[in-house]
């Protein structure tokens, strides 16, 4: 992996050591309303409210610091200056609600939060004993954005060293307590310098956009950390679904997207009725859940762009599978980012043929650090992160996705996994979403049932539900034909886009 110095503080590395190398002028945030802020007018910001933490919040390194908010150019200036201030940032998600708040102030021993004012609501009503909490955006005259008026324009950022907490990021988590993973000042630096440079290699002139918030570590590295660390500039948007995605990627020429599976299809249905001019745009990203070949194939015969495919992991902060360029193949999620190593394994950790489906081991520059949990031990074996992924490692090196672990199906003694049933089922014409699990069953173990969003105007009748059966029998063995199809209007997701298989297993 890359090495730094033992002093690092990554918030001062991203905003003074690229002010340092580009000047101040650059732009660096734009926002949907069309606001510009400049790398000079952001370090400004951040050094104030770095001010205000130290001097007026009594903060001090190490201590733990809520952000919650829409995302927006203050938002990640909070982000800066927390970092810049040596303390922790802990970013939640918007949809977070009080109880889920409490849960995570507790684990990660919160003392101070910085809140859009628009989102205070549930925080406050999370009654997090001891939490000092500071709105931004508001009227009031302890609103943090007044406090920082006052301030000096130049903070000198805490000479943390490079393996210091940074960040506790918690995983979505689809059951169970939350996990705190904490990752390190080197580590956000890490994911930029490896995949964000040797797969994205973005230049200074690029802009960046996507649909992932900066409560999601996918969003924090591709709209602040990535573009930050070469001086280009990201487009921050509050609302960022493929609705408002698509005119904006026209609008601002965003040349570097970052989303999920479930969007490109959203665009590519919007894209067929309405010419958007996306034509700026070079690099595509897709993680977060499995990427179809047939969802890849749809969107380069429409844009002619090749989607980065990749998976990542909030105990790794990103992505650590993926492939650049001509390197990318379809269908695959790619080989390890440089820097990285991967292999599939069994469950005592012996790797397995190539081929063969097991568990996926990775191990890099980054490394998978829960905040006071058991489940570490479970995570990382024998130095190895074991993802809860089941692979395939192909003869030519290239890693293959076959399932989350615990979604596999088991029906009458075959194996099959619920990913290759919903390829199937995206290829056809009239399936906008599906998702494929297994209930239980007497007879054979389990059933697979297919939940499926038709497309707009498609009947949602015994004709369909035959046609469909019928098509996924002729694109692959009979046994992996669903027993159900279930029409639904849309399928349930976690906040940051993943299908939460769980609840369409709780389903008669
Ligand atoms: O959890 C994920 O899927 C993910 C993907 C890319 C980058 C980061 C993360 C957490």
């Amino acid at each position: 992996g890359p090495r730094y110095p033992d002093r690092l503080n990554c918030g001062a590395e991203l905003l003074d050591g690229t002010i340092e190398r580009l000047g101040t002028d650059r732009p660096v945030f734009r926002t949907g309303g069309g606001e510009v802020w400049t790398y000079g007018e952001l370090r400004d910001q951040a050094d104030r409210i770095a001010h205000v933490l130290v001097s007026d919040l009594g903060v001090v390194p190490g201590n733990r610091v809520l952000l919650r908010g829409p995302t927006t150019p203050w938002l990640a200036a909070c982000w800066l200056a927390v970092m810049k201030a040596g303390a922790v940032a802990v970013t939640v998600l918007a949809q977070q609600r009080a109880q889920e708040l409490a849960v995570m102030c507790d684990i990660a021993r919160i003392t101070h939060a910085l809140c859009d004012i628009r989102s205070v609501d549930d925080l406050a009503k999370a009654e997090v004993p001891g939490l000092r909490i500071t709105t931004y955006g508001g009227e009031a005259p302890d609103d943090l954005l007044h406090l920082a008026e006052g301030k000096p324009e130049r903070f000198s950022a805490v000479e943390t060293s490079a393996d210091d907490v940074a960040l506790i990021a918690f995983t979505s988590g689809t059951t169970g307590r939350p996990k705190g993973c904490m990752h390190f000042h080197r580590d956000v630096l890490t994911i930029a310098d490896t995949f964000s440079r040797h797969v994205l290699k973005p230049a200074p002139d690029d802009v960046f956009a996507g649909s992932p918030p900066l409560g999601f570590t996918f969003g924090l590295g591709g709209l602040v950390i990535f573009p930050m660390r070469v001086g280009a500039s990201a487009l921050l948007l509050e609302q960022a679904g493929p609705k408002q995605l698509l005119p904006a990627l026209a609008e601002h020429r965003v040349s570097v997207l970052f989303t999920a599976p479930t969007a490109y299809r959203a665009m590519l249905d919007d894209l067929a009725t309405q010419p958007y001019d996306v034509s700026a745009l070079r690099r595509c990203v897709s993680a977060g859940e499995n990427l179809p070949a047939a969802t890849w194939q749809a969107w380069y015969e429409r844009t002619g762009l090749r989607i980065i495919n990749g998976i990542g992991a909030t105990e790794l902060l990103h992505i650590f599978i993926s492939a650049a360029d001509e390197a990318i193949r379809p269908g695959t999620t790619g080989v390890p980012v440089p820097g990285w190593q991967a292999r599939v394994v069994d469950g005592r950790g012996v790797p397995v043929p190539d081929g063969e489906p097991g568990l996926l081991a990775v191990r890099g520059p980054v490394g998978c650090r829960y905040l006071a949990d058991e489940r570490q031990r479970e995570y990382v074996r024998d130095g190895w992160n074991i993802t809860g992924d089941t692979y395939i490692r192909e003869p030519d090196g290239y890693f293959r996705y076959v399932a989350r672990a615990d979604d596999m199906i088991i029906s009458a003694g075959y194996n099959i996994a619920g990913p290759e049933v919903e390829d199937a089922l995206l290829r056809h014409p009239d399936v906008a979403e599906a998702a494929v699990v297994g209930h239980p069953d007497e007879r054979r173990g389990q059933i697979t049932v297919a939940y499926v969003v038709p497309r707009e105007g498609v009947p949602r009748d015994e004709g369909t539900v035959t046609a469909l059966r019928d098509f996924v029998k002729s694109e692959l063995a009979p046994y992996k034909c669903p027993r159900e199809i279930v029409f639904l209007d849309a399928l349930p997701r976690t906040p940051t886009g993943k299908l939460q298989r769980f609840r369409l297993r709780a389903l008669e």
